[in-house]
């Protein structure tokens, strides 16, 4: 018997309001039923508008410090129960554990980063331009926010968005993708558990169509945060234009790494092989595309290739796993998609992969077998298009100046690397790459909690989650002025 799950609406666990369902399946083994989640309607997601549009007042009007407690407490939780979270998260959308252990991992950074952050919501002062006057600026809160998130990284993603939203005193509707409904309704078990008072959080399963669209198209919802395909942030923001909703948008990344003759090869081998196929090439931040200087162009092309063949697919339980599969059906069908195409390329060489993977247990999920296309030129599909599958192009480039250039010619620009033992050049490559993030000499992943996370084109619309930037967007300035000189004094005008 399927486990059956609900929406959490005003502190209530709750089916949709007509009874309808989906199903949540192990991409794993398709055959492994995780449970059945609402499929919510319209008047779901008005019931949890209203719910948080009532619980805001006094939410915040509760000391920030107080809220902190709470999220420290969902920290805490979030630590004793890693263990279960990891399994359950790698059951439901197949990366392997020591990624979803990283993934509930960054969740707990970022609850404890909010906890304290909290006693940190600076404002700043500064002198008036005229006598017994002060000036004052303050942080407020937005409102009710709408948090739509991805399956990629079904706990960190959520967390990014809700704890800093709620640290500022915003109450928060959640609607997590609906191939992840089982860790998103885990970490709202888990604010439950810590203590959320009812109607500040509210999560609603389903569609973005539906669901997601009644949250971006009710003026109530005082701003979204989105993370996902560019295709779809582009239609929320249209959307929300019409309400002049406050939007942040973390979308699509066609992420490159370059690897110079001088780097260390087994170091940058580790780091593409990791940042390629680590969770089946399903991350913003994933490697698509390495481009090699000539002169380390074939020896490494034969590396990347003898280490890519060697990885071990299969069920992301297993602890000698290296790679999962593809989340569902569909996202196997589109990866390959993408092989057809880049084997329509012309000059383009299919070095391995190029196929589901077959055989054995492979046959029970959607696994798809690490692709490598060597020859590939600036322009080219493969070259240009986010996959989001374990797909890697592999472009050759004479100078720094060139890899730099074909590095910075997309539409994106999320992540980027470079290995090199020249600090002129890395320096270089740290003033000259369009990107949001640039690491030297590490993997295009692993970003850290505190830090600012996000991309520059179209990769976003210009905020930034992680770190204190994040606090930025969740906040609205208040700016105060205090006269206390008992006359009535006219800047720029008494003082000229
Ligand atoms: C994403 O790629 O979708 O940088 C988010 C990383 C993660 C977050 C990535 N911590 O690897």
């Amino acid at each position: 018997m399927a486990e059956k799950f609900q929406n959490f609406i005003n502190g209530e666990w709750c089916d949709a309001s007509n009874g309808a369902t989906f199903e949540n399946r192990n991409p794993a083994n398709w055959s492994d039923l995780i449970g059945t989640f609402p499929k919510s309607t319209v008047e779901d997601v008005d019931r949890a508008i209203t719910a948080a549009q009532n619980a805001f007042n006094s939410w915040r009007l509760m000391p920030a410090p107080a809220r902190g407690e709470i999220l420290r407490r969902v920290g805490e939780i979030m630590v004793q129960k890693k263990e279960f979270l990891a399994r359950e998260m790698t059951r439901e959308m197949g990366k392997v554990l020591k990624e979803t252990r990283g993934d509930v991992q960054e969740g707990i950074d970022t609850a404890f980063y909010a906890a304290g952050e909290t006693r940190r919501l600076f404002g700043h002062n500064t002198p008036s331009e005229l006598p017994n006057k002060y000036n004052l600026s303050m942080r407020q809160p937005l409102g009710v926010c709408g948090i739509i998130t991805p399956w990629n990284f079904p706990m960190a993603i959520p967390t990014w968005k809700i704890f800093p939203a709620l640290a500022c005193g915003n109450t928060v509707v959640f609607k997590p993708a609906s191939d992840t409904p089982r860790t998103a309704t885990e970490l709202v078990k888990i604010l439950q558990e810590a203590g959320i008072p009812k109607g500040v959080v509210n999560l609603v399963h389903g569609g973005g169509s539906v669901v997601g669209n009644a949250m971006v198209d009710d003026p109530r919802v005082a701003a979204i945060s989105f993370t996902g395909s560019s295709l779809v942030g582009k239609t929320i923001n249209e959307r929300a234009a019409k309400y002049l909703k406050r939007v942040s948008l973390e979308l699509g990344g066609k992420n490159a790494l370059i690897v110079m003759n001088d780097a260390d090869l087994d170091l940058a081998l580790e780091a593409v092989i990791w940042g390629a196929f680590g969770t089946t090439g399903q991350r913003c931040t994933a490697t698509s595309r390495v481009i090699l200087q000539s002169g380390i162009h074939d020896k490494f092309l034969k590396m990347l290739v003898d280490a890519a063949n060697s990885l071990k697919l299969g069920n992301g339980l297993d602890e000698s796993v290296d790679v999962g599969p593809c989340v569902s059906e569909a996202q196997r069908n589109s990866v390959h998609e993408y092989t057809l195409i880049g084997l329509n390329e012309d000059k383009a060489k299919l070095e391995c992969g190029g196929e589901p993977a077959k055989g054995g247990e492979l046959d029970l999920g959607w696994f798809y077998k690490p692709t490598i296309f060597s020859g590939v030129k600036p322009g080219m599909r493969i070259e240009q298009e986010e996959i989001f599958g374990p797909v890697l192009s592999v472009i050759q480039a004479e100078t720094l100046e060139e890899a730099i250039h074909i590095l910075n010619d997309t539409v994106y620009g999320l992540s980027s690397s470079i290995f090199t033992k020249d600090v002129n050049s890395a320096m270089v490559a740290i003033r000259d790459i369009q990107a949001g993030i640039v690491y030297i000499n590490s993997a295009t992943i692993g970003a850290e909690a505190h830090m600012p996370f996000g991309g520059v084109k179209e990769t976003g619309n210009g905020h930034r989650e992680g770190g204190w930037t994040v606090y930025d967007f969740f906040s609205e300035w208040k700016t105060i002025y205090i006269d206390f000189s008992g006359q009535l004094q006219k800047a720029q005008i008494d003082n000229y």
